[in-house]
């Protein structure tokens, strides 16, 4: 073949997950996701949950997305930062994260009710097969920040979880500690 795109290399710094030069950069803060906490009616509908710095790639399936993931520390009620949360639009397609900085937790789920907890931290490498949704939740004192890279073409449905949930939250338990809780809400 002859290839279209021409090869390049960026600058990932390890520590905060910033990605220097042409990324683009999203912020999600409290406003933008309302409705995926319990009760979100004490925090500042301005402050930073997440910042997202995506390396602008083709959305092909001959193609590798390449982002980082910045989560501050921080709970909205008794919930910790978390993000959104989807599948892909495209179900079966996959998708890595190498964790860069913090602690954190990834809550996968299928359509048919099972879910996984996974930790992410400096040097994990989570492996996310299709058909699992994904939402990660900084439960440190410190940014969670991870590398992700997964097909091209995937896409992103947050409307099935904006509407079903996920089957646990995590919430900070009486005595400060983490704690993965049973989600009453979540319907199959
Ligand atoms: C990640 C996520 C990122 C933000 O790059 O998109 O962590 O989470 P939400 O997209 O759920 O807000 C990924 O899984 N991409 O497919
Ligand atoms: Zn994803």
């Amino acid at each position: 073949m002859i290839p279209n795109m021409e090869p390049f290399t960026r600058s990932v710094d390890l520590l905060s997950g910033a990605i220097a030069a042409d990324a683009v950069v999203e912020d999600r803060r409290v406003a933008d996701l309302h409705g995926y906490y319990l009760d979100d009616s004490g925090a500042e509908p301005d402050r930073i949950i997440y910042r997202l710095y995506a390396v602008p790639v083709p959305e092909a399936n001959s193609e590798l997305q390449c982002s980082t993931t910045v989560i501050e520390p921080g709970r909205i009620g008794r919930e910790y930062h978390m993000t959104k949360g989807h599948f892909h639009a495209h179900r079966d397609r996959s998708e890595v994260y190498l964790g860069l900085a913090g602690d954190g937790l990834l809550i996968l789920a299928t359509e048919d009710g099972r879910h996984r907890v996974e930790p992410i931290r400096k040097g994990s490498l989570s492996y996310v097969p299709g058909g699992w949704a994904h939402r990660s939740v900084n439960i440190g004192d410190e940014p969670l920040a991870f590398f992700a890279v997964y097909v091209g073409d995937a896409g992103h449905d947050y409307a099935t979880v904006a509407e079903h949930g996920f089957p646990v939250r995590v919430i900070q338990g009486d005595d400060g500690v983490p704690l993965v809780m049973e989600h009453p809400g979540h319907r199959r």
